[in-house]
This record gives structure tokens, sequence and C-alpha cells, in this order.
């Protein structure tokens, strides 16, 4: 079956209106269910979830499931700990207006896809991998962050990094840092300037794969 299709802001424990709105308690998206935020801008309660500040231990906005997928979402400032993911979620159309102490952390293994969208205004990382993932993004737009994909510092598990169709500027370090020998990256028709330090940092030379990309 392809899922519930919940929209607008009551799945789980938010206090949300139809309309998006500020963000009380962080939003389940459960296994099977597609949120469809419908271009709403969604902002987390300072209070309850966090300020968006470098503070760890903030929480996100939506928590989503193994089998969940979130579309034509926005998400607005502050936006705390952004997104969770725990195994296969996919993400459409997400636009990060103000990451917050990150824009999504990859909390539990799984294939997390993420088409279209895009982030800006970050402190450190746009995306933070915590667990063994396949990690695609494409057809996504970053600048003025960190990085634009960390994997959590001193960890070995394997991540494989897919970087297709994106434009990154502006990261005041690295594209992808990772930690493990075993980690990986394939980056395609990317557009990328502004780099501080090196695009891929911590890869196996052998591990990094790339082709029709574009300085710029
Ligand atoms: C930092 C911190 C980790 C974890 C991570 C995150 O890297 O050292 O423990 O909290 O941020 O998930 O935001
Ligand atoms: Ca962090
Ligand atoms: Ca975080």
């Amino acid at each position: 079956m392809s899922g519930a299709d919940v929209g607008g802001g009551d799945s789980g424990g938010s206090t949300t209106t139809g309309s998006g709105g500020v963000v009380k308690s962080t939003i389940v998206v459960k296994a099977g269910e597609t949120f469809d935020g419908g271009g709403k801008r969604f902002i987390a309660d300072a209070g309850t979830l966090g300020d968006g500040s470098q503070d760890e231990g903030q929480l996100p906005v939506f928590k989503l499931e193994s089998g969940a997928k979130l579309k034509n979402v926005v998400l607005g400032s502050p936006a705390a700990d952004g997104i969770h993911t725990y195994g296969d979620v996919t993400l459409e159309n997400v636009v990060w207006e103000d990451i917050g102490e990150d824009a999504l952390t990859v909390k539990g293994a799984g294939t997390v896809v993420i088409d279209g969208g895009a982030a800006k205004d970050g402190d450190d990382k746009v995306f933070q991998i915590n667990a063994a993932s396949t990690f695609k993004v494409s057809n996504f737009k970053a600048t003025n962050a960190g990085k634009f994909i960390r994997q959590n510092g001193g960890t070995t598990f394997k991540v494989d990094v897919i970087i297709d169709r994106c434009d990154i500027s502006k990261m005041k370090e690295s594209i992808f840092r990772t930690d493990s020998s075993t980690s990986t990256v394939t980056m395609t028709n990317t557009r990328y300037s502004q780099i501080g330090k090196s695009p891929f940092i911590g890869l196996q030379s052998p591990n990094i794969s790339t082709s029709n990309n574009t300085e710029y």
C-alpha cells in the first residue's frame, strides 16, 4: 500500500494547524505515511524544541520513521535540530530557510533519499550522519554553512554518499567529511563554489568518485 497522506500537521504530537505554524512537540511521520506540508512554513517552539543555536540536545521539528516520506515542507527559523531520520526515508522539496543546530540527522541506519529542496545559513553542519547509511541527495541547493555532510566525528561505520545535480556553495570547510576509511562519496553533475578547505576530507582516495562537476 502507498500509505496514508496525512498532510498539514496532525500527525503525532504537534499542536500545529493545517497551515503549518509553531511546532511545540516533534511531528512524527510514521512508517508508510507521507506528510505533505503543502509548502507551508513550520517553525520550532524555542522553549520546547530548541532555539536553533549550536546547543546540542535540541529536539527535531520532524521525526521520520522508516518508510516515511516528507514533502513540500518549509522549515523556518528557529529550526531547532531540524529533521531526524530512522531508517529508509524520502524527502522531496524540503527547504530550510535558516538551518538550526543542523538541518537533518541520520539517527537510524538506512537509505535516505533527498530530492529537491534547499538549505542555507548554518553555523556548522547541514546534514549530520550518525548511523550507517546510504545518503542520496539530488537537485538540492545548499549555501553558507560549515560542512554540507558530516559523518559523526570518530565513527567508523560505512556511509555511502551520493550527490547528484546539486549546487553547493560557501561551505567554510567541506562538502563531505568523514573519519571512516570505508565511507564513500560519488558526486556527479554538481556545481560548487567557495569550499573553504577541500570538497572531501577524511576519505580514502579510492572511495572518491566524481564526474561532470563544475567549480564556479
Ligand atoms: C556533534 C556532537 C555529537 C552529536 C552531533 C549531532 O557532532 O559531537 O555528539 O550530537 O553533533 O548529532 O548534532
Ligand atoms: Ca551537532
Ligand atoms: Ca544536531
